[in-house]
């Protein structure tokens, strides 16, 4: 039997992405599963290397049961993040470029010293330099915004833009902070850093142990989402977004009208 056709597969999200069209799920029609998933989404991040784009870091999808009831998958997943995904804080993003955009309030880690591969993390605040509040636009490829496990991986986990907020040491404690989400002034969305994994520290350890499995290492300097804390929200022209983090402050994001 002649497996799924990863360069294929690759081709047609990003192409989707590129022009901002949606596409019908993969893996049914592929016989998709999660390892070659992730070749599809290694793929599709050579597909960005290859004009240009650099790898900076890693985000962890579905490290909160709010975003996998949302979706309606439920194992943790990561995916890769480039310079070109950036956003600066308070900057403006095109709407237009999107398929079906969301947003979610994320924390970000700045990545120090990480631990050879197999051995847990030690310190965190050796393999963590700063924390900041963040904001993920997350756009899948999919039609209706609906996949399955290994449809979302191939699919680079949804990702599409990101924005940091200021950088501050990291905390005394991590795992309940308040966590809210606001579209112009209002709030969209309230919960805990403990909504991930009991505590975001635990997504790098998880980022780390998947990323491992499939030969990708984390470096110094990346940066390192640790996975939305509440479900997304859709993201409409004109709206004002602020993700706001007890202790780390906020992130703020604008779409064009
Ligand atoms: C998948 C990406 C999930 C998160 O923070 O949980 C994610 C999706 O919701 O489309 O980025
Ligand atoms: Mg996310």
């Amino acid at each position: 039997m002649i497996g799924p056709d990863v360069a294929g597969i690759a081709e047609r999200l990003g192409l989707a992405a590129d022009t901002a069209t949606a596409t019908g799920q993969l893996a049914a029609e592929t016989g998709l599963d999660v390892d070659t998933a992730y070749a599809a989404q290694t793929a599709l991040l050579r597909r960005r290397l290859d004009r240009g784009e650099r790898l900076v870091g890693l985000k962890m999808g579905l490290t909160s049961r709010a975003k996998m009831a949302q979706v309606g998958v439920d194992e943790v997943i990561w995916g890769r993040l480039t310079d070109a995904m950036r956003v600066p804080d308070g900057g403006t993003v095109e709407v237009g470029t999107y398929i079906h955009p969301r947003v979610e309030p994320e924390v970000a880690f700045l990545l120090d010293r990480l631990p050879a591969p197999g051995e847990p993390i030690g310190d965190f605040r050796e393999a963590v330099r700063a924390v900041a509040p963040a904001i993920e636009l997350i756009d899948s490829r999919y039609a209706d915004f609906t996949f399955s496990l290994p449809d979302v991986i191939a699919d680079n986990t949804s990702a599409a833009s990101f924005v940091i907020g200021p950088w501050s040491p990291v905390p005394d404690g991590l795992e309940n902070l308040g966590v809210l989400l606001e579209i112009d002034g209002r709030v969209a969305q309230v919960g805990s850093t403990a909504a991930i994994l009991g505590d975001p520290r635990r997504a790098l350890d998880e980022g780390i142990r998947l990323a491992g499995r499939h030969g990708v290492r984390l470096r110094e300097g990346w940066v390192f989402l640790a996975g939305a804390a509440t479900a997304a929200v859709p993201l409409r022209p004109g709206a004002h977004v602020r993700a706001v983090v007890e202790k780390l402050g906020t992130a703020t994001l604008r779409a064009s009208s």
